[in-house]
């Protein structure tokens, strides 16, 4: 049977997703960066249509409860395993990373 990671190293995973982030915007001389895009997926916790910190600290806090004390918040059991583990975990970095991606410039033939 697969052990739950603590809740400090999800913690920790999100947090180095959270400072990877937060170096590629602060590098200087870019322009910044373009308007945040609407995001629909199920990662959006508080479904305000953006993937931004307020679902980063909906989702630990599910990880949390579910963890201290079995009570499931379905919205962040993305997999509907019935439980928020680390596949949660893994598909909310995923989401993160993907809405943050820079868009690559079209060329000019
Ligand atoms: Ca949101």
């Amino acid at each position: 049977m697969r052990q739950p990671l603590p809740f400090i190293t999800v913690l920790s995973l999100l947090a180095a997703c959270g400072a990877a982030v937060a170096q590629s915007v602060s590098t200087a001389a870019e322009p910044p960066p373009p308007p945040p895009v609407p995001y629909f997926g199920k990662a959006d916790l508080n479904g305000d249509v953006s993937l931004d910190g307020q679902d980063l600290g909906l989702f630990v806090d599910a990880w949390r409860e579910f963890h201290e004390t079995q009570a499931l918040t379905t919205a962040a059991d993305f997999d509907e395993s019935g439980a928020i583990d680390i596949l949660d975990a893994v598909f909310f970095i995923g989401e993160w990373l993907r809405v943050r991606q820079p868009t690559t410039a079209a060329t000019v033939p």
